[in-house]
Formats: C-alpha cells, sequence, structure tokens
C-alpha cells in the first residue's frame, strides 16, 4: 500500500487534507527559474538540458513541499520531434510550421523515429525519480492529440482554434489521419515516460472546450480513451489524469467515457457543481482561479477553503484551474499551501 497521497487520491480515496500540486508550478513567476532558464540559454535548451530541466522541476518541490512533482518539458516537444519545426518568439510564444495538407501529414517521421529527440526528456524523468523526496509523486505528461493538432496546424497558439476548426470541416481525412498520428505517437512518447519512472501521467486537452457536439466526443473523448487503453495494457495500474480544460458539461461522465482515474476541473465552473457532477464518479483535480495566485489576501483564503469544502465528501487533489501565470507572487502559493494543509 503506497503512502504517497496523490497516489491515494488517485486509488479513490478520501484524505481529510488534499494533496496539492499546481499547474505551471515552475515558471516564470519564480526567480531561481529565472535564473536556470538564463543559465539553459532559452526555454527549448531548458527543456533538452535534462540536468537543468530535473534542477527546475525540483525547485517548486524545495521551496513549498507539493506533493506532486511534474516533469519540466512542453507539449510541443513531440510535434517537434515528428518532424514539425518549433521555436519560440520572445514575448509572443510558440511558433512551429503549419501542416493542412495529406502530404504535410504523410511527411510526418513515424512514431518510433521520435525517441533520439526525446531522449533528454526521458533522461530528466530518471534523474528525477532519484531525487524526489520519497513522498513526492512525480507525474509525467503530454498534450491531448486535438490540442497538440491546434498548434501543429495554425504553427501558434490561436484563441478559438479557427485554423484546426476550418482543416476539420474541409478535409476530414487530412485531420483525422493527423489526429491518429499524434495520438499513436503520444503513447509511445508516454510510455517511454513511465519506463523512465512517471508515475502518472497528465493528459492536456487545453482547447478541448472549442469542441461541440459530436466533435468533442470524436475528437476529445476517442483519442484520450485510446490512449489510456493503450497505456493501462502496457502499464497495468498507471493512473492518468485527463484534463479536458474547459469542457463544460463534457466533463460529466468523462471518466467514465476515457477510463481516466481523475478529471481536472478548470475555473470556469464552480467546485460546488463539479463535486455534484464529476466527483460523484471518481477522483477530481483543481479549481483554484489562477488569479488568486497575483491578488491574494482574503479572497484567495476563503476561495481556497471553498474549493477544499466544496470537494471533501471524496477523493480530490487540490490545484488551480488553470497554470500559474509569471506575474504571481510566491506568497500567494504559501499562503493557499498553508490554508488548504490547515483547514
Ligand atoms: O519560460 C518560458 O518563457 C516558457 C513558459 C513555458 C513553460 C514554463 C512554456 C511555453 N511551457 C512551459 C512548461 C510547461 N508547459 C509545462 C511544465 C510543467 C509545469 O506545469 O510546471 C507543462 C505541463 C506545459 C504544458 C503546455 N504547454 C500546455 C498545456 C497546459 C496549458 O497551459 O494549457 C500548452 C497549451 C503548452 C504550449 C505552450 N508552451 C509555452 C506556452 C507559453 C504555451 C501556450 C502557448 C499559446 O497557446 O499561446
Amino acid at each position: 500500500m503506497t503512502t504517497k497521497t496523490i497516489l491515494r487520491a488517485l486509488a479513490g480515496e478520501t484524505l481529510p487534507t488534499p494533496p496539492i500540486w499546481m499547474m505551471r508550478q515552475a515558471g516564470r513567476y519564480l526567480p531561481e527559474y529565472r535564473a536556470t532558464r538564463a543559465q539553459a540559454g532559452d526555454f527549448l535548451s531548458l527543456c533538452y538540458n535534462s540536468d537543468l530541466a530535473a534542477e527546475v522541476t525540483l525547485q517548486p518541490i524545495r521551496r513549498f513541499g507539493f506533493d506532486a512533482a511534474i516533469l519540466f518539458a512542453d507539449i510541443l516537444l513531440l510535434p517537434q520531434a515528428l518532424g514539425a519545426d518549433l521555436w519560440f518568439e520572445t514575448g509572443e510564444g510558440p511558433r512551429l510550421s503549419t501542416i493542412t495538407t495529406m502530404e504535410g501529414v504523410r511527411a510526418l517521421k513515424p512514431k518510433d523515429a521520435i525517441h533520439d529527440k526525446l531522449a533528454p526528456i526521458y533522461e530528466t524523468v530518471r534523474i528525477l525519480s532519484r531525487e524526489l523526496p520519497a513522498q513526492t509523486t512525480l507525474i509525467g505528461f503530454a498534450g491531448a492529440p486535438w490540442t497538440v493538432a491546434t498548434y501543429m496546424i495554425a504553427g501558434r497558439g490561436t484563441k478559438d482554434q479557427g485554423p484546426a476548426h476550418a482543416l476539420k470541416s474541409t478535409d476530414r481525412a487530412t485531420f483525422s489521419t493527423l489526429i491518429d498520428v499524434i495520438t499513436e505517437a503520444t503513447i509511445d512518447y508516454l510510455s517511454m515516460q513511465v519506463q523512465a519512472g512517471a508515475e502518472v501521467v497528465k493528459l492536456f486537452d487545453s482547447w478541448a472546450g472549442s469542441l461541440k457536439g459530436q466533435d468533442f466526443t470524436d475528437f476529445a473523448v476517442k483519442p484520450t480513451a485510446r490512449i489510456i487503453s493503450a497505456l493501462k495494457a502496457k502499464h497495468p495500474g498507471l493512473p492518468v489524469i485527463a484534463f479536458p480544460r474547459e469542457a463544460g458539461d463534457g466533463y460529466i461522465g468523462f471518466a467514465a467515457a476515457t477510463g481516466a482515474d481523475c478529471v481536472a476541473i478548470d475555473n470556469s465552473v464552480t467546485p460546488e457543481w463539479a463535486a455534484e457532477h464529476v466527483q460523484v464518479s471518481g477522483c477530481v483535480q483543481g479549481n483554484l482561479a489562477p488569479h488568486h495566485m497575483v491578488t491574494g489576501g482574503d479572497d484567495l483564503v476563503r476561495e481556497t477553503l471553498r474549493v477544499v469544502k466544496a470537494f471533501r465528501k471524496g477523493p480530490h487533489i487540490f490545484n488551480l484551474g488553470h497554470g500559474i501565470t509569471p506575474d504571481a507572487n510566491p506568497d500567494n502559493v504559501a499562503l493557499m499551501i498553508e490554508t488548504v494543509r490547515g483547514a
């Protein structure tokens, strides 16, 4: 029987104090992260430098004592390993070469060829599984196929995922083939993270909320279900967290439809709603609004307690509803943790 609190919550146990970690816990709001990133040179060099990537993963564990560490990497490293060009424009974000034709999809590398490029990521996982404190769970991750496809098709982050929706309606065959290629590569990528020591994996479907109706079923639920069943066949008992961000009613039944052990909830829904409609079928993670890490004060304490209370009757991992932002104050993170653990 494991004593790691994250694994206990993922196994369905209701704990007196929810375990806690935070999306983007290694990031620009921490001065020690900014220093290590400067040492690496740039963001991608940091991702591919196993020692420094492990270092920034460990920084928030040392500073705050979170119950889980998440591998420091990015969801866009997989498209890069598949052959897309990837770079980051300072102050703007990621840029990729675009894929909008069947020839473009067919020109991607076969999934067996991704591991050379991704080898440093697996090495980061191996370092972390040696160096993390005994009570800290190591989470590996990948983007869910729809979200990764939105970046590969548009070549950048988009507000409404317009280019991906356009390809989906004008050239369904190319779009579906791309989703399948990403799905199969993601299984192998996550499986290698697990072999290297990741104890849990999380699928980030940051743009799931823009898929409606049958599209949500076909491109959020089905690829996630395929990845989870393949991973669990290879790694029996592996816990999986799914994050279909802004899915709204799509959160209801998502765990059962995909085989996920935990559904991460964003802060567009209330914790009371999520407790009633989602936590009834298993573990949930979430869902404090990230802006409290900027604004702090009484609001932070009150809303933190509200999330803890709403989810108290079932398995819960405390987290934000999305990633912490660069303008956040680390003191507010400490106050959130103190509030959760003292509640
Ligand atoms: O230092 C910097 O300038 C880079 C900022 C940054 C960081 C810290 C990026 C660029 N990625 C990351 C790390 C990262 N990304 C992690 C590491 C672990 C942690 O949480 O601490 C994870 C899990 C991700 C996942 C990720 N990358 C997602 C899914 C989650 C989410 O935030 O919705 C997405 C959509 C990305 C793409 C990406 N990478 C970076 C940026 C700024 C973006 C978003 C781009 C956009 O849509 O415009």
